[in-house]
């Protein structure tokens, strides 16, 4: 089946807006926002029509909006963006606090970084109820209501309450942890119940859809663990594991244009490295960046060979700059790139080429291109587009890929490692480096023909159809 809505309006809802809006030199500027959300689902809207709603971070966002706080992107044709506000305390105890201080810790697994404060649920209980009441404005019969990530897990419980016919779809963008480390949220009842309203709901892997399952399970609900069902006091929910893909066929549009072609050249050029390796992340612990460097620096001590002749260029994004141990971490990144720099450095080479700030898409695929290998070794990732990006515009390249990465689920021709063992990372390091050209050209060829199948209209029209089939 094909997707699409018929008559059916679709009613997109995130915590992150795809546009943002700012002040420019003369006029009010709208600008895209980069991420793997956007990418995705942009088009998708644009075709379709509809509402998405999101939170209006832009410092401009609510200068151009008419009085329901909407507007039409992207310059007045498209669908409508709807825009949600929060007040300072909430931007601090729902998106700092509970979001990023209790879901996002706990959901990669890392308890001990997580904060359970009571204001931060207070917020996040009033926060979702105001997307709840935003959503519900605009409801009308047959809308179907598609919730995005981690900040709105409690949405599904507020609008069935008021609209019980409402067909709800949920995608979870980060891991669902194991039940040992979802028990431990005071709210994890609350949590999981309000979830379980939903219709249907899917993550990036198998093994987040069997952890939830057994989540459910352990709350008391019946489960289907063959069908993927939990039924709970005569509602049904489905749930399954649908891989968000890439724009396959726009990155491959886009590296055959002579400007980029120019970018790659420029790069090879001013690097002037036998070899470019080439990492770049969110600032975050669950990215393994740390123990990355580690495995570099190990490198470098066991095959001296490679001194001078390979240069590591690592890219950081800042991330909630506010919070304190992102701030630690940082002055800990750069202390270890001082020191691998200073131990190894010779007259005109530098081990590590280290950059702090983050860059337009575009301004990436050049250097994914130029690298003859990407490090992409996070600790734990609910997919990881970077790595599905890297292989797309690669011709001759090699991915070292974490296998906690929700992408090594599909990405079976990369170099799987696990981030924790420096000395195994270092190896396939080296092991990636002296790859025959033929082996590197089999690996690729394979990742790329899975990639342009499964890229992202696959993942939007198996998402909508799996959805849809739920009420039939
Ligand atoms: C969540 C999950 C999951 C552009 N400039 C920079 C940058 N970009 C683009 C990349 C890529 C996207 O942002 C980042 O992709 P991720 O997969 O890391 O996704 P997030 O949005 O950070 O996070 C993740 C994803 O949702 C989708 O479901 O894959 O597991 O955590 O398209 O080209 N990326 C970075 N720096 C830039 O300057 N790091």
């Amino acid at each position: 089946m094909e997707a699409g809505f018929d008559q059916q309006r679709l009613i997109l809802v995130s915590n992150g807006e795809p546009y943002q809006h700012v002040y420019g030199k003369k006029q009010i500027e709208q600008q895209k926002l980069a991420g793997g959300l956007t990418t995705g689902l942009d088009p998708l809207m644009q075709a379709e029509g509809g509402i998405w709603i999101a939170w209006g971070r832009g410092e401009a966002d609510f200068e151009v909006l008419d009085q329901q706080n909407k507007v039409k992107v992207p310059d007045k044709t498209g669908y409508t963006l709807k825009r949600v506000e929060l007040a300072e305390a909430e931007r601090d105890n729902f998106y700092y606090g509970f979001a990023n201080e209790v879901m996002w810790p706990v959901c990669h697994g890392f308890i001990d970084k997580a904060n359970f404060k009571p204001q931060y649920w207070k917020s996040y209980q009033q926060v979702n109820k105001k997307y709840g009441a935003s959503i519900l404005e605009e409801l009308q019969a047959d809308d179907l209501v598609w919730i995005h990530d981690y900040h709105l897990a409690l949405v599904p419980d507020i609008l069935k309450k008021q609209s019980e016919s409402v067909k709800l779809a949920f995608f979870w963008h980060i891991p669902w942890p194991d039940w040992n480390s979802f028990r431990t949220i005071p709210w994890r009842n609350e949590i999981l119940s309000a979830m379980l309203e939903s219709d249907f709901i899917a993550f990036h892997t198998q093994s987040f859809v069997d952890n939830f399952l057994r989540c459910a399970k352990k709350l008391g609900m019946e489960v289907d663990f063959e069908e993927q069902l939990v039924f709970n006091q005569g509602h049904r929910l489905k749930v399954t594991s649908i891989p968000l893909g890439i724009d396959y066929q726009g990155f491959e549009d886009l590296v055959a244009s002579p400007d980029y072609c120019q970018k790659v050249s420029q790069i090879k050029n001013d690097y002037q490295t036998d070899k470019l390796v080439f990492a770049v992340d969110r600032l975050d612990y669950t990215k393994g960046i740390e123990e990355r460097l580690d495995a570099i620096n190990e490198f470098f001590a066991s095959y001296p060979d490679y001194r001078g002749k390979v240069t590591f260029v690592q890219r950081i994004a800042p991330s909630r700059t506010q919070v304190a141990e992102y701030q630690q971490m940082k002055q800990q990144i750069d202390e270890k790139v001082a020191a691998i720099n200073g131990k190894y450095q010779q007259d005109d080479w530098i081990p590590i080429k280290y950059f702090y700030g983050i860059v337009p898409q575009a301004d990436l695929l050049p250097y994914y291109k130029a690298a003859d290998l990407a490090l992409i070794t996070p600790l734990i990732d609910g997919m990881n587009l970077v790595a599905k990006e890297y292989l797309a515009v690669q011709e001759d390249g090699v991915l070292l890929l974490s296998e906690f990465a929700g992408a090594a689920e599909y990405l079976s021709n990369a170099i799987q490692i696990n981030p924790y063992h420096t000395a195994e990372v270092a190896a396939a390091i080296f092991e990636a480096l002296e790859m025959p050209s033929k082996a590197k050209q089999d690996r690729l060829q394979a990742a790329k023909t899975k990639l342009k199948k499964y890229d992202i209209n696959w993942w939007r029209d198996h998402f909508i159809d799996s959805w849809l089939a739920c009420y039939e």
